[in-house]
């Protein structure tokens, strides 16, 4: 970093954890919480008898009994369990328009909502509505439409098993398929990518394998900030002297060293473990080309060492019981030049080859992976080829071994179990059948994109969303809030107010839900929920606060009213269900055998697992064999022009999604800012630009190859360790660089983490004070 102090940019010395995390858990809840709510909720985090943390899908250990400290986890709780409320007089007061011109950071920090709201032109405010009324438009919205095609059913990732259940089964009653889900911004690679590969789009491990892995992988996933309990984990893996190796173009703190605040020796001493033993920074979208050069180092190595008669290097006695396409595999990463690696990768030959070295010498090896795989137009193929590598020598289904996907949501893999998703099998439908009685329409729905680009086009015009925030998560930011602007009917299920509620449509509607912290009471007596873990463990969550409002209602109570009024002749009885969980949970289990039992296996601490066929090497492929599957390249359509950089969009440590907890970014040494851009001092120099400049960001090739110049203007450049030729900016700030077209072919996942770029010295004028936050200002 160049000498000049540029406000807000600092380095950040210490190691992650420690006592600067404890200090940001004491900001986060004396900004949020009335003290009483904070100490009850905190201690119930992620225990037998709490609620589930909704920070992240990171399971946890089998002894339940210890508090796990986790900063942003307190800070997620912290901040739904905030003292702070959203009530009618503040909207009767605040006209939409005004509420448009708050920061995004702004908008969630007015605190929760507590009062069903209904939109009223001719005030231009949100005013409160009663629960029954609210339901009534909607369901005379949704049966005004002429084709049930014309509705689109959001998810986000935090709803819970029994939430998404009823929500699926009530859009299925009636008659659509258009389920856009977060998870389709998220780990869609991963779903579509690895049931081709190993016949099943979960990951394969148990936090149990983590104690006997010989190498850990970490690709593209920055735990420190966004799954922090992992570094318990991977420090433990550590201090056992297992080499870990992680592939990433930015150096991040959580992965370099850890001090955890569990361990107070290593607090008052100010010790760290060290996490990564290697860290390479790879170019951004070069990940293809570092597992094509691991590989074809494998078997190059192999055929000396069988040569030399030698034990061989690859698991050939695996890879003719289980696999299907290795000869075309060994072809294809043998024509693959290292010339090409090195380009595309920004690593040496050598550095490749020590992390084939350190792999083939492992007896068991974890890949883990995250946004950094997925989100690309080549995502789908990244994830088939860390399968690859993986199976080239077994390691998939046995002990510490397997694929790791680092998933997003709390409850986003639970979500897409019970029924989630656009393209439902035949097993789902006969289920539905079986189970209630009605025909369920087959036909494929819309995925996240494809409904953004039905309501551009008019193609549809009711939008309900179960929690998100959606036209913010998705790029094209202007494009977005246009379409969202021509809907007929706008419904939110949330906790807080955000910037999707603020995109009128003819029809708005924002219906205030109870939390995860919160005691939800039906019917029968309290509820729990239940929700599943990147690793397929599900298990309870009981909210335990007073709800932050009278008026407030649980999800499945919400999806039930809806499903009531849109559905005069419903097959379903939806009170009964809503009254009393165990009930849903029953019906679950009727529909998806592989929840048999629900009920009484929940009900132990710590839950079940539910089964993954690729953990146990049974492949559920139709030709029940794993695949070794081929990239097309390197990254033939995936370059930058001449004198461009490629944009990746990242999370800082201050946020969640697109909720923006405070305007620090610790790790990375920022500090009450987010308008900065990361780029290494050698690519600002060449463009005559250095550390502190206002900058602007030009999107080019296919992001703009609709005509329209998509840019982000006026962010200051930051010279940063980050690898050459790659440039790093926040989300969502950097989302309206990306046009909707552009997505991986076959999963549909936004290329937020490849977006070309040319970095220019800024047009804009300077303001006269620093913005805080992009307010949006389409
Ligand atoms: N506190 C907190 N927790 C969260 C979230 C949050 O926002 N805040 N979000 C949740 C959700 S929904 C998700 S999906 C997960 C996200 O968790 P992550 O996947 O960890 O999220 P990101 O910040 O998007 O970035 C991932 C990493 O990828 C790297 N990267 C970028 N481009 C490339 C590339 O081309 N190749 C490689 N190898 N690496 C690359 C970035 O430098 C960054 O370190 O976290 C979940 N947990
Ligand atoms: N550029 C760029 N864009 C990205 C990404 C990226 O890496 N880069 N990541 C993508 C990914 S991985 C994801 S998962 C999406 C996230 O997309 P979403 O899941 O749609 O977004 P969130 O920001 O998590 O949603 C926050 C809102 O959820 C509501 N909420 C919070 N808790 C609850 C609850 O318990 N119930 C209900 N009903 N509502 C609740 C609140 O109103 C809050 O404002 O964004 C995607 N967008
Ligand atoms: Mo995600």
């Amino acid at each position: 970093m160049s000498d000049e102090r540029v406000p807000g940019i600092d380095e950040y010395d210490s190691p992650a954890g420690g006592w600067g995390a404890l200090g940001a858990v004491a900001r986060a809840l004396s900004g949020q919480m009335a003290l009483a709510r904070e100490s009850i909720a905190l201690h119930k985090v992620n225990q037998p008898e709490g609620f589930d943390c909704p920070g992240c899908a990171w399971p946890d250990p089998k002894e339940t009994s210890s508090f796990e400290f986790c900063e942003n986890g307190a800070k997620a709780v912290s901040w739904e369990a905030t003292a702070k409320r959203v009530r009618p007089e503040f909207f009767a007061k605040n006209t939409v328009t005004d509420l448009w011109k708050l920061s995004d950071y702004a908008l969630e920090g007015l605190g929760r909502l507590t009062h069903p709201m209904a939109y009223d032109p001719g005030t231009d405010t949100f005013q409160p509505v009663a629960w029954d009324e609210a339901f009534r438009r909607i369901g005379e919205g949704l049966r005004a439409l002429p084709d049930p095609n014309m509705a689109e059913f959001y998810t986000s990732g935090r709803a819970s098993n029994e939430a998404a259940f009823l929500y699926q089964l009530f859009v299925r009653e009636y008659g659509t398929n258009n389920f856009p889900d977060c998870s389709n911004m998220c780990h869609e690679a991963t779903s579509v990518g690895l049931p081709k590969s190993v016949g099943s789009g979960k990951g394969t491990v148990t936090l149990e394998d983590f104690d006997h892995c010989d190498a850990i992988f970490c690709i593209g996933h920055n735990p420190g900030t966004n799954h922090p309990r992992m570094l318990s984990t991977l420090r433990e893996a550590s201090l056992r002297n297992v080499p870990i190796v992680v592939i990433n173009p930015m150096p991040e703190r959580g992965l370099e060293r850890f001090t955890s605040p569990q361990h107070p020796v290593e607090m008052l001493t100010g010790k760290s473990v060290r996490i990564a033993s290697t860290y390479y920074k790879v170019k951004i979208g070069g990940d293809v080309a570092v597992l094509k050069g691991m590989m074809r180092y494998l078997v190059e190595e192999d055929a000396i060492a069988r040569q030399a008669g030698l034990p061989p290097v690859l698991d050939h006695e695996f890879i003719a019981a289980n696999t299907l396409g290795f000869d075309a595999l060994v072809q294809d990463v043998l024509n693959t030049d290292w010339a090409d690696i090195e380009r595309c990768s920004g690593l040496t030959r050598s550095e490749i080859e020590y992390a084939a070295s350190i792999y083939a010498k492992a007896k068991a090896v974890i890949v883990c992976y995250g946004m950094g795989i997925t989100q690309h137009q080549h995502g789908t193929e990244n994830v088939q080829q860390i399968a690859n590598l993986l199976l080239m020598r077994g390691n998939i289904g046995r002990e510490g071994a397997g694929i790791c996907p680092l998933r997003g949501h709390s409850n986003v893999q639970g979500d897409r179990t019970v029924g989630i998703t656009e393209k439902p099998n035949a097993e789902l439908n006969e289920g539905i059948r079986r189970t209630y009685g009605f025909e369920p329409p087959v036909a494929h729905g819309h995925d996240a994109v494809a409904s953004i680009i039905a309501i551009r086009e008019g193609r549809s015009k009711a939008m309900i969303a179960l929690g998100g925030n959606l036209a913010v998560a998705m790029p094209d930011t202007e494009e977005t809030f246009m379409a969202m602007r021509k809907l007929d009917l706008a419904v939110h299920i949330a906790t807080k107010l955000n910037r999707s509620h603020l995109l009128l449509a003819k029809e708005s509607i924002i219906l205030p839900c109870l939390g995860r912290t919160e005691l939800d009471v039906q019917a029968t007596g309290p509820q729990a929920v239940t929700v599943e873990d990147s690793m397929s463990m599900v298990h309870a969550s009981a909210g335990t606060l007073k709800p932050a409002s009278e008026h407030l209602r649980s999800e499945p109570w919400i999806v039930a009213g809806i499903a009531k009024a849109t559905l005069p002749h419903t097959r379903v009885d939806w009170e009964r269900l809503a009254g009393d969980y165990n009930l849903i949970r029953d019906d679950i289990e009727k529909v998806f055998p592989i929840f048999y039992d629900f009920n009484q296996r929940v009900n132990v601490p710590g839950g079940f697992r539910l089964r993954v066929a690729a953990s146990e090497r049974d492949w559920a492929t139709p030709e029940k064999r794993a695949h070794f599957l081929l990239a097309r390249g390197l990254d033939e359509d995936d370059r930058v022009e001449e004198g461009g950089l490629m944009l990746t969009t990242i999370r800082s440590h201050d946020q969640y999604n697109t909720t923006i907890y405070g305007l620090n970014d610790r790790y990375r040494g920022v500090t009450g800012r987010r308008d900065v851009v990361f780029l290494h001092a050698s690519d600002l120099a060449a463009r005559g630009l250095k550390h502190g400049d206002r900058i602007d960001i030009l999107a080019t090739g296919r992001n703009i190859a609709d005509g329209r110049q998509r840019a982000v203007r006026g962010f200051t450049a930051v010279a940063y360790d980050i690898a050459e030729g790659s440039v790093a900016m926040y989300y969502p700030e950097g989302n309206a660089l990306i046009s909707l077209e552009n997505h991986d072919s076959h999963s549909g996942t936004p290329t937020y983490k490849s977006v070309p770029v040319r970095v220019v010295a800024s047009t804009e004028p300077a303001p006269k004070t620093r913005r805080p936050h992009t307010a949006h200002a389409t």
